[in-house]
């Protein structure tokens, strides 16, 4: 059980109580090119920014503040300045057009935004008549860094918010449909690092992390900020993340814990060369499902089980995943402590035995809290949250993904997974990314289809197709074999690197 003061403000226990017990002077932020901003540097530009926020732009409890950027310590310092001042943070991804920042803004009700002035573009061409907006790291006289310039550095007394208050306001890209707002509260940022960051990651304060995953995204934001601000760690912020860098990046900083989605680990190990991985200790996956080739191949060059882990933006973070011993490739794992996991029949919501596919269940300090929308009650069910995941719970309690609900194949009577199709295509050399799903078919109802990226030089024709066909029959049950076989450049992803089926799936109507 987690339990937190009434009266609790996120950013400054990140922040001033991580400096109160650990000391100011220790590495915080790091940049690519060796630049390093100490915790006391953090505090001192959040602090302005703060100042900024309540003595120019009027901000106040509760008022929400969309931030747009790539993962730069200023947009660390804004967002904690937004938590600080007990305003409410909306962070979106740079990959995010004007339409669906049109849409965010008016969903959350945004009155202001903080921009990186090199990506302004797109948030200026919104038509929204309320929103103001204030670039920072431009030339302009009214940028925000000029404003927090002018202000005292001294310490910034945080609003002292309820550790109910909301603090952001999250939103799901979604593969269809308007996009939902998942709302957290200030006790839900601590709880993410005091569960999942606490019992299973176990950082240390000397510990380096990166990732790929933007701060937009929860995962990145997790990952790259909360976590080790929690410990006193410090994090290695990417500002153009690129999983083909990642090698030479783990080597030059000693990076030693490391947060991107099972398709950056593949890209990794095959740049890797001889790179000098020895710094890493602790190597997350998340965003979809991890092949137990990818987790055997990172065994295998690193010695070390990744781990594994299921989130979702509903519920903030990672709340199914196992670490060192208790890792398996092509397991999820168990609850994490504090959350509680069941499988159940999507039918009648009862919990079905062990080995039976179900949808996947779950209740912990977090939950899913959509803003103002109707798809609350699709997703939390008798105060259990229904993540669209198929699971099934093995005998010794792991918890092991089959599909995405909307990615099981039904072909002549057969429940067909379609990610263990793509997790044996990919055990292929000669594959490099592999996206299943289930056509139209008079016979069987549906037969699989398999999207493939193959190797350089591979050839894409009716030969390797067989080769592939004969393969997936030899690694699985054969009735699952893709029937049809069709050759690609790139797999259509989102900006978080989700595969997106559906897409696939409305091509091939
Ligand atoms: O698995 C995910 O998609 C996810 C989403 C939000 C936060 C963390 C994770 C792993």
């Amino acid at each position: 059980e987690l339990h937190y003061p009434d009266r609790l403000n996120c950013g400054a226990e990140l922040l001033d109580a991580t400096i109160a017990r650990l000391g100011a002077d220790r590495p915080c932020l790091r940049l690519e090119d060796g630049t390093v901003w100490s915790y006391d540097r953090l505090r001192a530009q959040t602090d302005r920014i703060a100042r900024v926020l309540v003595e120019d732009l009027g901000v106040v409890p509760g008022h929400r503040v969309l931030l747009r950027g790539a993962t730069t310590p200023w947009l660390v310092a804004c967002w904690l300045a937004v938590m600080k001042v007990g305003a409410v943070a909306v962070t979106v991804l740079a990959a995010q057009r004007r339409t669906e920042l049109a849409t965010m803004i008016e969903i959350a009700e945004v009155g202001h935004a903080l921009c990186d002035a090199r990506a302004l573009d797109e948030l200026a061409a919104v038509d929204a008549p309320g929103l103001r907006t204030v670039a920072y790291g431009g030339s302009a006289d009214d940028d925000l860094l000029a404003l927090a310039a002018a202000k005292s550095d001294a310490p910034f007394p945080a609003v002292p918010t309820s550790a109910d208050d909301v603090a952001l306001i999250a939103f799901t890209s979604g593969t269809t449909g308007r996009p939902k707002g998942c709302m957290h509260f200030h006790r839900d940022v601590l709880a993410i690092a005091d569960t999942f960051s606490a019992h299973v990651l176990r950082p240390s304060p000397d510990d380096v992390f990166t990732g790929t995953p933007p701060l937009g995204f929860t995962f990145g934001l997790g990952g790259l900020v909360i976590f080790p601000l929690r410990v006193g760690a410090s994090a290695l912020l990417l500002e153009q993340p690129s999983p083909t860098a990642l090698p030479a990046v783990i080597e030059r900083h000693r990076v030693s814990v490391l947060f991107t989605a099972p398709t950056a680990y593949r890209v990794l190990l095959d740049q890797a060369g001889d790179a000098d991985l020895s710094s890493l200790r602790r190597c997350v996956s998340a965003g979809e499902n991890l092949p137990a080739a990818t987790w055997e191949a990172f065994h295998a060059r690193t010695g070390l089980p990744l781990i594994n882990g299921i989130g979702s933006t509903e519920l903030l973070h990672i709340f199914v995943s196992a670490a060192d011993a208790e890792a398996r490739p092509g397991v999820t794992g168990f609850p994490v402590p504090g959350f509680r996991a069941r499988v159940v029949d999507p039918a009648t919501g009862a919990e079905v035995p062990d080995g039976t596919p179900g949808l996947l269940a779950v209740q912990g300090p977090t939950g899913c809290r959509y803003l103002d929308d109707p798809r609350q009650a699709v997703y939390v069910h008798d105060g259990w949250n229904l993540t669209g995941d198929t699971y099934v719970r093995d005998p010794d309690g792991r918890f092991r993904y089959q599909a995405r609900a909307d990615d099981m194949i039904i072909s002549a009577g057969y429940n067909i997974a379609g990610p263990e199709v793509e997790e044996a295509l990919l055990r292929h050399p000669e594959v490099r990314e592999a996206a299943v799903i289930g056509v139209p078919d008079e016979k069987r109802g549906q037969v699989v289809k398999a999207f493939v990226v193959l190797a350089e030089g591979v050839p894409a024709d009716e030969g390797t197709a067989k080769a592939l066909q004969d393969f997936v029959k030899s690694t699985i049950s054969a009735y699952k074999y893709p029937r049809q076989v069709e050759f690609r450049a790139s797999l259509p992803r989102t900006p978080t690197g989700k595969l997106q089926r559906f897409r696939l799936r409305s091509e091939d109507l």
